[in-house]
């Protein structure tokens, strides 16, 4: 642990913690944030009626569109000149949302960061490799403190350009590597292209998350590669990354970092919390962040949590992974599917690689889904240029994928065979979802 006097902290003590920083959160953002003043005497408590943990549920929930009303800082706690970095996400869905980080919040985050290295079983003097992007986004410049935090040798690679990559990784031999699973898989197939095999490089771990991924995707990471690979979660909102890990002990659900993070599960139709065990919408109050303080921040990310003592020792409450989002689920003919629960059915299919996009259209009133999957080169090369539809063996395999759609999930899916590569590979997280439905006049 990188720091076991916090990470396997007696659970007695860890709640005595989390009430007194609850306390001064809340405090905090009464006294300093008047959104917070308004919303916290509209539900009519204040901060020193704040007598335990439990008295979280009294208090408003904040949303994603909060913070974005609020654009660009209106949620700060502290006058902009405290604040020593900004990020942002993206705005692709609306307007962006900005968060500021303290010297403090940056040190904090540092110390996450690197436990999360040292969970997947890094160590000082460790050559590393960060493929997170570097810029707005939070993954690039959360790992890199870490790896600094802990003293590796760190390769700030960023996202994108493949062949450098795989040269860097063949020349400075890291032993540790972090990225989107999407885009470190794409990193092995461009080696097997360049005729070598990841699996003899010198990776021994990697920190994969910022994006829905299966355990089929563990595994094939982890046989492609040669390494052992731990989830790794987080949210811009909340930190960025190093909310939760995994350990590479138990690779069984991610350690939360409860000292920091207050953590609830949600009904998220309702609202009304959920018991341990039962898998609902994540909810994360900050307890340490000055700049940027949450309350009840409504994660829309889908996972059970549960607190049960782990083999590494660790404390902390365990969340599992992440099922996929609120507002990513989608209803096929009545069924409820996430995404990347079809990267875990296709995973199983040697024909074809974990390379999709669902595309959504809209025929009348009714909406089709079509799932498009990438066939593996070699079965490209048995078919040659036979368009992939007309093949017999590609119609054959066409049935078989929808009939494993229709057993493992329930849904009736068309599916479209693309030749190797037509699916666009993602430099960060990968886009699954296309949704060209033309907005319905109301
Ligand atoms: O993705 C922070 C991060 C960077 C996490 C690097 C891990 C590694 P955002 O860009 O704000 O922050 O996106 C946060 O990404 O609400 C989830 O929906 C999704 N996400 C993050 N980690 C995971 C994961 C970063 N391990 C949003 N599994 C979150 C599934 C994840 N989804």
């Amino acid at each position: 642990m990188f720091q076991p006097e916090w990470e396997a902290m007696p659970r007695d003590e860890l709640l005595r913690l989390q009430l007194e920083r609850l306390r001064q959160t809340v405090e905090r953002v009464y006294y300093r944030v008047p959104y917070y003043r308004h919303r916290l005497d509209e539900h009519g408590i204040k901060p020193e009626q704040i007598g335990s943990v439990e008295d979280i549920i009294r208090l408003p929930f904040t949303r994603k569109q909060d913070l974005r009303d609020q654009y660009p800082f209106g949620l700060f706690a502290v006058d902009l000149s405290e604040v020593k970095r900004l990020h942002a996400s993206s705005g692709t869905k609306g307007k962006p949302t900005v968060v500021g980080y303290t010297r403090r919040d940056l040190d904090n985050w540092a110390d996450l960061c690197a436990r999360t290295i040292v969970a997947a079983g890094g160590r000082p003097g460790d050559v590393f490799h960060n493929a997170y992007g570097y810029g707005l986004f939070t993954g690039g410049l959360g790992v890199h403190a870490g790896a600094e935090r802990l003293g590796v040798t760190l390769v700030p690679a960023s996202g994108g350009n493949r062949t450098r990559q795989v040269t860097l990784i063949e020349d400075f031999k890291p032993r540790g590597i972090a990225g989107t699973p999407s885009f470190i898989l794409s990193l092995a197939e461009t080696m097997e292209e360049m005729g070598k095999d990841p699996a003899s490089s010198s990776l021994v771990y990697g920190i994969f998350g910022a994006e829905p991924w299966s355990e089929g995707m563990r595994r094939t990471l982890e046989e492609k590669w040669g390494i052992h690979a731990v989830d790794i979660y987080g949210l811009s909102e909340v930190l960025g990354p190093g909310v939760s890990i995994e350990c590479w002990q138990a690779k069984n659900g991610l350690h939360i970092a409860e000292d920091h993070f207050l953590v609830e599960v949600i009904d998220p139709d309702t609202g009304e919390p959920l018991p341990d065990g039962e898998t609902g919408e994540l909810v994360f109050t900050t307890l340490t962040k000055e700049a940027i303080p949450v309350i009840r921040y409504r994660t829309g990310d889908i996972a059970a949590v549960y607190r049960e003592p782990c083999v590494c020792g660790r404390t902390h409450a365990r969340m599992s992974r992440i099922k996929g989002r609120v507002d990513d689920m989608l209803i096929i003919r009545g069924v409820n599917v996430f995404p990347s629960e079809l990267e875990h059915v296709l995973l199983q299919v040697k024909e074809v690689t974990p390379h999709y996009q669902i595309i959504i259209t809209r025929e009348g009133t009714l909406d089709h889904f079509t799932v498009e999957v990438e066939v593996s080169e070699s079965f490209k090369e048995r078919i040659g240029d036979c368009p992939l539809s007309e093949h017999a063996d590609g119609a054959r395999l066409t049935d078989r994928l929808c009939r494993l759609f229709k057993d493992n999930l329930g849904v009736t899916t068309q599916v479209v065979l693309r030749r190797p590569h037509e699916i666009p590979r993602s430099e960060g997280k990968a886009v699954r979802v296309i949704d060209r439905r033309v907005p319905q006049p109301r």
